[in-house]
């Protein structure tokens, strides 16, 4: 690698170099989305597998098949994460793997792979940090009703035991749930992600069985866990601002926040779901199937919350046509952009909002370590011959954010690390392969990596703040 030049503005600078010397510094992959060979070694279908048949659900036909090949390629793809600057290194279990049809023993090849990736990333120096869900189901447990189905947080806390037995002498991060919101309501409610089905109601139970199961999770794990293992979950959120001052605008708001952040921070947190959003749940004729003792399982103490942050929103409560309610019979909820540029998904750019988040998050939920476990952009790369790629889009994202992580500590935000989403290049889901979030470009063609800029500038920041 060559050197790059500062893409961030002073300002920026000045902030990312006020993150202290111990600052955990990641970049965060998952499962399905890099690692390929869906059918070897003993491997079954997750949700994933089967929604990628499912005609036009994945921009051009993409699936994760092949994906950029990491089951094959994991050493190189480490000593690409070293080579970035790196210390921690996020990667995702995937359950279909190690637990075949999510019930029953392990299968020992599938463990195998993680056991030689534990040892791959300890080799070179890095902290493995491992998810234990990142949406892929095993199909078996989708059959039997996914996560609408009480059962089946009782099956993750088990599949996340044969996963803990083997790993925890070497693995003293756990996260449990990668964004519970994107299962619950793109797989059951918006029906855009697997499963892909399209019931509100079915998604606030899976709401309430993936907590639950997170919950029984971590109870178990610590059980058995030696000192200094310590256990998360990762939370995809945003910020919900009203578009104007009026009441419409305002309840839209509060609407938002209460399904984005706060059915699942209150919970884990406080032990209790807020009474607002039991009543909009109410309003729409769907409960959460809450059983005696739920609660306290699912606010067993957390070390640390992960913060998974792309774009901030902002609502109305009112639809073009002046309405406060839409033909569904519901209040409406209308997004408004900000007006700012966006990203290839089409993602507002608003670092300011990253750093009101985790600020409130800091505020409102105390004495909680917090770890960005996932921040980044897509945009439209164009590599040269070589295939590098002069990703100034990306770099200047990579730079206003960390800067906004900065910021957000300097407000009093406990943030102890920054994990960039991602390392590579790789399947982003419904998208397929036509967005492209990687440090690290991808040729799907001949599997080739090469760092782009923002690889470098990442490098590069991460090498001056630790004063190497
Ligand atoms: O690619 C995803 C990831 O799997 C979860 N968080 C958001 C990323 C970008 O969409």
């Amino acid at each position: 690698m060559t050197e790059t030049t500062d893409a961030a503005t002073r300002e920026q600078r000045q902030l990312i170099d006020s993150l202290p010397q111990d600052f955990r510094w990641g970049v965060a992959t998952a499962a399905y989305q890099i690692e390929g060979a869906v059918a070897e070694d003993g491997r079954t279908p997750s949700i994933w597998d089967t929604f990628c048949r499912v005609p036009s659900a994945i921009d051009n036909g993409d699936t994760g098949d092949v994906a950029c090949d990491h089951y094959h390629r994991m050493p190189g793809d480490v000593a690409l994460v070293k080579e970035l600057g790196a210390d921690t290194y996020r990667f995702s279990v995937a359950w279909p793997r190690v637990q075949p049809g999510g019930r029953g023993p392990v299968n020992e090849a599938g463990m195998a792979f993680y056991d030689r990736l534990v040892d791959e990333v300890l080799e070179k120096d890095l902290t493995p940090w491992l998810t234990l869900y990142h949406w892929d189901l095993p199909q078996e447990l989708e059959d039997a009703g996914g996560w609408p189905e009480r059962d089946t947080a009782y099956r993750f806390a088990d599949y996340s035991m044969l996963v803990f037995d083997r790993l925890s002498d070497r693995v003293r991060h756990w996260t449990t749930l990668n964004e519970p919101w994107c299962s619950a309501m793109h797989g059951y409610v918006h029906g855009v992600m697997a499963p892909g089905r399209r019931d509100f109601g079915a998604g606030m139970r899976a709401v309430h069985h993936l907590l639950l199961g997170h919950g029984l999770a971590t109870q178990r794990m610590r059980a058995a866990a030696a000192d200094g293992t310590q256990f998360g979950i990762t939370l995809n959120m945003s910020t919900s601002d009203a578009a104007t001052d009026s009441a419409a605008d305002r309840e839209a708001a509060r609407h938002a926040d209460g399904l984005g952040v706060r059915i699942y921070l209150d919970p884990l947190v406080h032990g209790r779901y807020p009474p607002d959003v039991v009543e909009d749940l109410a309003v729409r004729g769907a409960t959460l199937p809450i059983e005696d003792g739920d609660l306290p399982v699912i606010s067993t103490p957390l070390d640390f919350l992960g913060v998974n942050y792309y774009f901030g929103q902002q609502y109305s409560g009112v639809d073009e046509q002046g309405r406060t309610t839409g033909e569904d019979g519901f209040p409406v909820q209308r997004e408004i952009p900000f007006g700012e540029p966006t990203t290839a998904m089409g993602w507002e750019i608003l670092p300011g909002k990253f750093t009101e988040l985790l600020t409130r998050i800091g505020r409102d939920y105390p004495n909680l370590p917090l770890f960005v476990t996932e921040n980044g952009s897509a945009f439209d790369d164009e590599p040269d011959e070589s295939g590098y790629v002069a990703d100034d889009g990306r770099t200047a994202y990579l730079a206003s954010h960390l800067a906004a992580v900065a910021a957000a500590r300097q407000r009093g935000a406990d943030v102890r690390g920054y994990f960039a989403w991602s390392l590579l290049d790789n399947f982003e889901w419904a998208y397929g392969y036509a967005k492209r979030f990687g440090l690290i470009r991808v040729d799907y063609e001949t599997q080739q990596r090469t760092v782009k800029q923002s690889g470098l500038f990442y490098r590069d920041t991460v090498r001056r703040v630790r004063g190497a």
